[in-house]
């Protein structure tokens, strides 16, 4: 069972032409990748569009991962010399260490216009990375206030917007945006599993079968212990029944109503509440 999934609509690319249009104001680009799927939620354009702007990259919704993923990937980074948070934007968790990060980033430029008495100068970051992955929630937690619209699905920041904080931060909240083509169908899925794109788009069934079949790779246990279903020795289909009748996913004549608990399994993985999930690995 394969699924071709891809989502670039219009919005996205006048999104990108924007972010590259608005580049040479800011002093430093935040990128927000989930810390459940590193690889597959880093935006390959982004790339191509920041270059040789300070950038830090965030791994965001660190809170739903699995620490020792996290610390996996943390190793990765570092490795490879690249700047990265490990965050849970909504908490706060990680803000102090990303503000240090970012001043220590940022301080040749302030360094050189203090030199030529610029004083008291704003540090501008343009937040940006795939839908949903915390960017305008990040912003809130950085101002204290609600300036920026959140929710729980893909596309609900439509335009720029600047948001000042109390100290000498100036952050401009973007849209998310994704590539024309996903090269890998691993990385279609892993986005569409952590809610990168939108459902509507989606076969959530077959979406939720995938969901189960690569958490029973990584984590049974976590399956077993949420749904009290047996995952040893089953395939993903019967596992996927299992939770339906257990839940009472049912239709008339007995049936597995799948689209429903395909709607629970996907919902519970996205909350976090079947366990802390990774689901990609460095190096794999
Ligand atoms: N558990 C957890 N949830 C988070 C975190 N950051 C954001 N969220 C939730 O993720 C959802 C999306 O957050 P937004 O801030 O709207 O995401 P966005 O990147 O601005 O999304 P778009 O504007 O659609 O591109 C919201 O329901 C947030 O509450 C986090 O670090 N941990
Ligand atoms: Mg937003």
């Amino acid at each position: 069972m394969s699924m071709n999934i891809n989502w670039y609509p219009g919005h996205m690319k006048k999104t990108r032409e924007s972010i590259e249009k608005n580049l040479s104001m800011v002093d430093i680009v935040l990128e927000l990748i989930d810390a459940r799927i590193p690889y597959s939620s880093q935006n390959p354009i982004i790339d191509s569009i920041v270059k040789n702007k300070p950038r830090i990259i965030i791994l965001n919704k660190s809170d739903l991962a699995d620490n020792k993923a996290n610390k996996l990937w943390q190793d990765y980074y570092k490795k490879k010399d690249i700047d990265t948070i490990f965050l849970d934007a909504l908490s706060g968790k990680g803000v102090n260490e990303l503000l240090k990060i970012a001043e220590k980033v940022t301080m040749d430029k302030q360094r050189s216009y203090e030199n030529r008495g610029v004083i008291s100068r704003p540090t501008r970051a343009m937040i940006i990375g795939i839908p949903n992955v915390g960017k305008s929630t990040l912003i809130n937690t950085l101002s204290g206030r609600k300036g920026a619209k959140t929710g729980n699905k893909p596309g609900i920041t439509r335009s720029n917007q600047w948001i000042k904080t109390k100290g000498k931060l100036e952050l401009l909240d973007t849209p998310g945006i994704l590539w024309p083509k996903f090269e890998e169908e691993s990385v279609g899925l892993n986005l569409a599993f952590t809610g990168a794109i939108k459902d509507e788009i989606l076969d959530i069934e077959t979406l939720a079968f995938k969901l189960i079949e690569t958490i029973m790779k990584y984590y049974p246990k976590l399956l077993n212990n949420r749904y009290s279903v047996e995952v040893d020795g089953s395939t993903p289909l019967e596992v996927m029944e299992k939770i339906g009748t257990r839940r009472g996913c049912i239709i008339r004549g007995g049936e597995i109503d799948y689209t429903k608990v395909s709607t629970i399994v996907l919902d519970e993985f996205r909350k976090g509440v079947i366990g802390n999930i990774t689901l990609e690995f460095p190096e794999e």
